[in-house]
């Protein structure tokens, strides 16, 4: 049995303007699992690759696979159902099997488009692999965990029991990197170093908007720190050029005792990169920050989220304005790079609290800044809120970017929160001071190419999916079938 994973292209969001691509961990991890049980995997990363679907139509006939297993955030549902559709007309008798954050939540209207016959619900590694098998014996996938379909008989909608999350992170093999494009991962479009890791699943925290805390549970499981070092020296050793470690967990910092043991790991086996991570206010300190800084972080991403206190705890983010304002100085005391994340447009933003989280963000003058707009997730406490106040205005997903306004607010349209958002990052980046910083910080190159690519933010709307067309792809026939 063949399975092959898709990576769909990746026609909007801010990341394809900030020139950011990056290997999907989620994929990594699924195709390690599947060959680690001698089964047949490969990947078509066609957002990195920046394949057409003329070309992944062509790679399906190619590979010949059994099974085509496609990510879907979001904002990418509806390339990911192009995909879908591309590769039934490819390969008729394919298993098109969906999963990922939108179709874990979305999986019935997911599950009524003609081309998708299984949806994954949750973590895939081991729904993967016994999906994999059940098919090879022709067991009844009702006894597989974790799965949405119609019923091949009477059409109804089947959904298999939960399966339990995994419990020991430390069990699952590293992700299989050598199955992803890597010289085509990027930064800014420049070609990166950086390699992407996660070493937590789940987060106590549960703040209402947060999609990733709704698929991974409450519950936070963490891999040891000599497991986590162990892929790290398997990414310096055997990966090409590689020098900076990206933590791309929800929060790296969340406790204590694993940022010390890992960075004590670190100094023990005398290894040498650069890293960043993410982290909340109120997870670290001075002497944290200079055990961290020691062991290679430059760089910390951080959840501002808004300068007004009642706004955060209605988002349940758990966190005080003070402890923000402390936390960024002990970060500038200490010489760790800041990105500053807020949120702007949640339901009860007034134009006056808007513009105080902005004058915040200057006073705590971080390295880099981001001013997303509120977006409602499903599986979110605030999706739940939104549509049953009926404060959702957009309907098609694939505005669902955070650079599109997809709510208003009490007193601002979806116009006026767009406006805003341009000018804050204009105001933020285009200032002389803070760029002759950067550029003595970061390189003049670098903070060129980051003031292209913020002008081009604030010029550029997002227009769903409409550099892709797969009609042509199924009338023109052109890719040999
Ligand atoms: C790294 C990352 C990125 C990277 C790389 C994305 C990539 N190629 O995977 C970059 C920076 C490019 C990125 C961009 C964006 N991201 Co992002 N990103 C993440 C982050 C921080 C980690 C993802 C990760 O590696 N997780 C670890 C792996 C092991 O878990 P996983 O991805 O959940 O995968 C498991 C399951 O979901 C499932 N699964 C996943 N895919 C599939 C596919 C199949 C077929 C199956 C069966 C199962 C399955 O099985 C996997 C293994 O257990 C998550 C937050 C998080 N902690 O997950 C946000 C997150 C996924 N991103 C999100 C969003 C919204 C975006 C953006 C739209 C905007 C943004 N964040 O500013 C863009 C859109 C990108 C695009 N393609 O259009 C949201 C998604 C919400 C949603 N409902 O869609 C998340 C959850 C952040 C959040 N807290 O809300 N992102
Ligand atoms: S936003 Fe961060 S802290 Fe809040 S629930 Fe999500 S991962 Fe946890």
């Amino acid at each position: 049995m063949k399975v092959t994973f898709i990576n769909p292209p990746q026609t909007n969001s801010k990341y394809k303007f900030l020139g950011v691509v990056a290997p999907s961990l989620g994929i990594g991890y699924m195709s390690a699992v599947l060959e680690e049980n001698d089964i047949d995997v490969d990947v078509i990363d066609a957002s990195a690759l920046d394949l057409s679907y003329e070309q992944i139509a062509e790679e399906i006939i190619k590979r010949q696979p059994d099974i085509v297993s496609i990510s879907a955030l979001t904002p990418t549902i509806g390339v990911a159902l192009d995909s879908a559709d591309v590769v039934k007309y490819a390969k008729p008798d394919t298993i098109v099997v969906l999963g990922g954050y939108h179709p874990t939540f979305e999986f019935a209207s997911v599950l009524e488009e003609e081309s998708v016959d299984i949806v994954i619900r949750g973590e895939g590694e081991y729904t993967m692999l016994d999906l994999v098998h059940a098919i090879e014996e022709e067991r009844d996938l009702k006894q597989v965990q974790g799965l949405a379909f119609h019923d091949k008989d009477d059409g109804s909608l089947v959904v298999t029991e939960d399966r339990p999350i995994i419990e020991d992170l430390d069990e699952l093999p590293f992700p299989a990197l050598h199955l992803m494009p890597m010289d085509k991962y990027k930064i800014l479009n420049i070609s990166t170093n950086v390699a992407t890791v996660i070493t937590t699943r789940g987060c106590p925290m549960q703040c209402s908007f947060c999609s990733s805390a709704a698929l991974h549970g409450r519950h936070l499981r963490r891999r040891s720190p000599e497991n986590v070092v162990d892929e790290i020296e398997h990414i310096l050793n055997d990966l090409d050029g590689i020098d900076t470690i990206a933590f791309m967990d929800d929060t790296f910092t969340l406790n204590t005792k694993f940022v010390r043991d890992f960075c004590a790991e670190i100094k023990r086996r005398n290894l040498n990169f650069w890293w960043g991570c993410t982290s909340r206010v109120d997870t670290i300190d001075t002497e944290l920050l200079e055990i961290m800084k020691d062991a290679g972080c430059i760089t910390l991403f951080f959840g501002v989220e808004s300068a007004d206190q009642t706004a955060l705890d209605k988002m349940n983010k758990n966190i005080t304005v003070d402890k923000t304002v402390k936390a960024f100085k002990a970060a500038k005391e200490v010489g760790i790079r800041t990105i500053a994340s807020c949120v702007i447009g949640m339901p009860d933003d007034t134009m006056e609290n808007m513009k105080r989280t902005y004058d915040f963000v200057m006073k705590l003058d971080p390295s880099y800044a981001l001013f997303s707009l509120a977006t409602p997730y499903p599986g979110t406490r605030f999706y739940k809120e939104s549509f049953e106040k009926n404060l959702i205005k957009v309907k098609d997903w694939s505005k669902y970017t955070l650079i599109e306004p997809v709510l208003e607010t009490v007193e601002c349209s979806k116009e006026e929160l767009r406006s805003f958002q341009k000018k804050a990052f204009l105001k933020f980046y285009l200032r002389p001071g803070y760029l002759f910083r950067q550029a003595r910080m970061d390189g003049a190159v670098l903070v060129k190419t980051i003031f292209g690519v913020a002008k081009q933010i604030i010029k550029k709307q997002t227009n769903g999916n409409t550099d892709y067309n797969k009609k042509n792809v199924i009338q023109s026939g052109s890719f040999g079938k």
